[in-house]
């Protein structure tokens, strides 16, 4: 079903189709989000980002229901290791590195726990999940190809960090020609001001990455 709809969004409406849009949820899993993970491994403190998951949880109820496309990415390596470049490993000092085993099993190797989606989004069959091997959901994956395939032409990010893997990937998703939408209230970063930043230099000079709008915002339009 083609309905033109249209949000009201910064730093001008966002129009977009259901039918060719979808809700890209950036890397809601547990090694981000609790504690014991590649977040805390980093020395951040995680709390801040549990706070966006009821809003995320309410879009994503709201987007099922209007029946859109709903793609989840997790940020996440090969058991072996051999997609993870030793610039990405090595760098730093963190008390756990990628694939090293935590609480939550191997830091960001697919199919350990700390990878898994938090319960409060878990992916229902028949939506598209995506393990991601750097920051961007674009490099190293098929993403490009299974959206093509579904006639997507824009999307709605939701997820975490905004200055990280969301911006990324937007950045990714604007150079390929998406429309895309960021929701304010279900992104965050382990540093607020990061945030508000990454959210200004998206909706900048005319929208030079996307727009940025509420998850109210968006239900409004779908309803
Ligand atoms: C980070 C991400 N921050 N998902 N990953 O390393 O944003």
């Amino acid at each position: 079903e083609i309905r033109s709809l249209a949000v009201q969004a910064r730093p001008f409406d966002f129009p977009f189709d259901l039918a060719t849009t979808a809700l890209v949820i950036i890397d809601m899993q547990r090694d981000f989000i609790e504690p014991g993970g590649f977040g805390a491994s980093l020395g951040n403190d995680v709390s801040l980002l549990g706070a966006i998951v009821p809003a995320c949880r309410r879009t994503l109820q709201a987007w099922r229901a209007a029946g859109g496309l709903v793609l989840h990415t997790r940020e996440a390596h090969r058991p072996d290791l051999r997609d993870c470049p030793p610039a990405k490993r090595l760098r730093g000092n963190p008390q756990l590195r990628i694939g090293d085993v935590g609480p939550m099993g191997r830091v960001l190797v697919s199919g350990e726990p700390g990878v898994e989606i938090i319960p409060a989004l878990a992916p229902l069959a028949g939506e598209i999940v995506v393990d991601k091997p750097g920051k961007g959901m674009f490099y190293g994956t098929p993403v490009q190809l299974l959206l093509q395939q579904a006639g997507i032409r824009s999307l709605v990010f939701m997820g975490v960090t905004t200055e990280v893997c969301v911006q990324t990937s937007m950045r990714e998703a604007n150079d390929r020609g998406y429309d895309c939408l960021v929701l304010e209230d279900c992104t965050e970063s382990y540093f607020p001001a990061f945030k508000a930043q990454a959210l200004e230099m998206v909706r900048a000079q005319g929208g030079i990455v996307g727009w940025t709008a509420t998850s109210a915002q968006l239900l409004a339009a779908l309803h």
